[in-house]
């Protein structure tokens, strides 16, 4: 690594830190493998490297142990708020200070969605691969991405960039699903997890998700096909149906966040809750 390397990596580091982001890592495209994604140059021609970006919740996110309510104003809507800020301030100080052309790699939605994907959707970057291949974090047996500061409960954020910059070695020796005595894949209401280690989606969103698209579709369905239309109207009138409206209107709400939640890797966020 030459010396203009870590003056740069140190200036990026600072600054994503000084944002806001509680973690910061770099990934060369080179090392970068997720053999499902996309290509990144698709989204960036010029791309050379990924800046991976870590944002950890309010503590209030995972207080109260039931209550998924809880959890996604001091996590979801705020951290996603302010990592695309930090994000977008932190490209646009690469593209005036180090003349690179940036990409921000959103924390889930919208996703490209066509004929392929959208039953399965897939992130341009996927950010869980770019974070352990930098050695921001391990993977777990839940499929998260383990931090050792947060274990999984952060959310992750990228800059795809035309720097070309180094990675960040991988975490060697830390293995905290080795010892771990929570069964998070038998203990998932969904069923979602398959023997091989993957997450099924639609299993997944059917208890995680129970607002979205797809259960909106059953209630209409369900609606279309009552006789009356009494019954609709009651079905209108329902806080089912504002739920739904609520989802749809991008307040996405995970009900069940349980392979998170309950992932003893670092435990200094939901520790005594
Ligand atoms: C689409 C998506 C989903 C979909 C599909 C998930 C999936 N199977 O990929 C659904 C809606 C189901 C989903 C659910 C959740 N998601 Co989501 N999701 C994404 C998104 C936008 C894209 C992921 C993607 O492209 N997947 C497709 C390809 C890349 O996956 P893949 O190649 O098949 O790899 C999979 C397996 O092969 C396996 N895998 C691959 N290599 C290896 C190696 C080892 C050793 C192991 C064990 C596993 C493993 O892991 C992958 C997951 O199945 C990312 C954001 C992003 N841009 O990365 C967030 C993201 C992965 N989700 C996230 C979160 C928090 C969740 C939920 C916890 C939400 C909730 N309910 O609260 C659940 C967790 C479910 C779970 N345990 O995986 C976080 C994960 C944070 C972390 N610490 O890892 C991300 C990174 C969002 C973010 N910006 O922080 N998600």
């Amino acid at each position: 690594m030459t010396y203009e390397d870590v003056t740069l990596k140190e200036g990026i580091r600072n600054k994503g830190k000084e944002l806001g982001a509680d973690l910061v890592s770099f990934l060369n495209l080179k090392d970068y493998k997720s053999p499902r994604s996309p290509d990144p140059l698709r989204y960036l021609p010029s791309a050379k490297s990924i800046v991976i970006l870590a944002f950890s919740p309010l503590a209030g996110a995972y207080r109260y142990r039931e209550n998924t309510w809880s959890k996604m104003p001091s996590f979801l809507y705020a951290v996603e708020s302010a990592g695309n800020t930090a994000a977008y301030h932190l490209g646009k100080l690469m593209e005036r200070q180090y003349k690179a052309e940036c990409f921000l790699v959103q924390a889930h939605r919208p996703f490209e969605i066509n004929e392929e994907t959208f039953r399965s959707p897939i992130g341009s970057v996927s950010l869980r691969h770019a974070a352990v291949q930098s050695g921001m974090a391990v993977w777990g047996k839940n499929t998260l991405a383990l931090t050792r500061e947060y274990g999984p409960r952060v959310m992750f954020l990228g800059l795809l960039n035309s720097l070309d910059i180094t990675s960040d070695p991988p975490i060697k020796g830390y293995d905290p699903c080795s010892t771990c005595q929570y069964d998070c894949r038998s203990t998932c209401p969904g069923k979602a997890f398959t023997e091989e280690g993957r997450v099924l989606s639609h299993r997944c969103v059917k208890v995680s998700q129970p607002n979205d698209v797809g259960n909106f579709m059953r209630f209409l369905m369900e609606m279309a096909q009552k006789p009356s239309m009494n019954e609709r109207l009651e079905m209108i009138k329902s806080p089912r149906f504002f739920r739904h409206l609520q989802y749809l209107q991008f307040f996405i709400h995970y009900h069940c966040d349980n392979c998170t939640r309950y992932c003893p890797g670092s435990l200094s966020v939901s520790e005594g809750a």
